[in-house]
């Protein structure tokens, strides 16, 4: 019908038109993040999705925020830094998302810890995100569920270095191992355009660089007896 005393192309055209704008109009109702991208030359990133905030401005809730962004699976081939870059579009207001990711160890590697931080841009171009500019990993409070330890158990301790870091350790993620899944919380504000989660695994000395460094130590102590 729309189509009458129209040619094909311009058609399409239109039909293409109304669709993207349709679409533009939706995203504009999803509210807080809006669009998502990753990279990495160490990991691949499967199945990420995430819904409109629900409670939109919930900053501080107590507990599970209702608000997802679900990671089925992150893939790490080696040990480096994966950026997930979220854009992000005005709520009037802070909005806390609980962030719940599968995470694969294929390095050949055991890891020691897991590292996470908040900040804008990504690879060489990542800015640290600063204490009080209203992004950060649920401060000042922490009143909500985090989990690093899922089974069979990898790191039970869970620390805050700043309110844009956590630190999970105290155990281990052995190579070729699943953690079905880790669980954190973000507060995201007005204000910005976007914002990157920048997550890097960190590995235990390799044996050889650990035997490394004790011959190291006792060349040391060796010299210093014989000074
Ligand atoms: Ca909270
Ligand atoms: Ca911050
Ligand atoms: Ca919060
Ligand atoms: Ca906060």
């Amino acid at each position: 019908m729309m189509c009458l005393g129209l040619n094909r192309k311009k058609c399409v055209l239109g039909v293409v038109a109304m669709m993207t704008l349709t679409m533009m109009i939706s995203h504009v109702q999803a509210g807080a993040i809006s669009t998502f991208t990753w990279y990495s030359g160490v990991a691949s990133v499967a199945g990420t999705s995430w819904a409109p905030p629900v409670a939109p401005n919930n900053d501080n809730v107590v507990g599970a925020s209702p608000n997802a962004i679900f990671v089925t699976q992150k893939d790490y081939v080696g040990i480096g830094p994966v950026d997930l870059v979220f854009d992000v579009i005005n709520t009037g207001g802070v909005t806390e998302y609980v962030v719940t990711e599968g995470v694969q160890n294929n390095t050949g590697l055991d890891w020691s810890s897991y590292h996470i931080e908040l900040g804008f841009g990504q690879g060489a171009g990542f800015v640290k995100s600063t204490p009080g500019d209203g992004l950060d990993f649920d401060a000042p409070h922490h009143d909500s569920p985090v989990n690093f330890n899922p089974s069979p158990g990898f790191f039970p301790t869970v620390t805050y270095p700043t309110e844009d870091d956590i630190l999970a350790t105290g155990g281990l993620m052995p190579d070729f191992t699943f953690a079905g899944y880790f669980v954190f919380n973000i507060d995201v504000p007005d204000g910005i355009s976007s914002f990157t989660i920048r997550q890097s695994p960190i590995a235990v000395p390799e044996p050889a660089t650990m035997s490394m460094l004790v011959l190291g130590s006792v060349a040391l102590l060796k010299r210093r007896r014989t000074h």
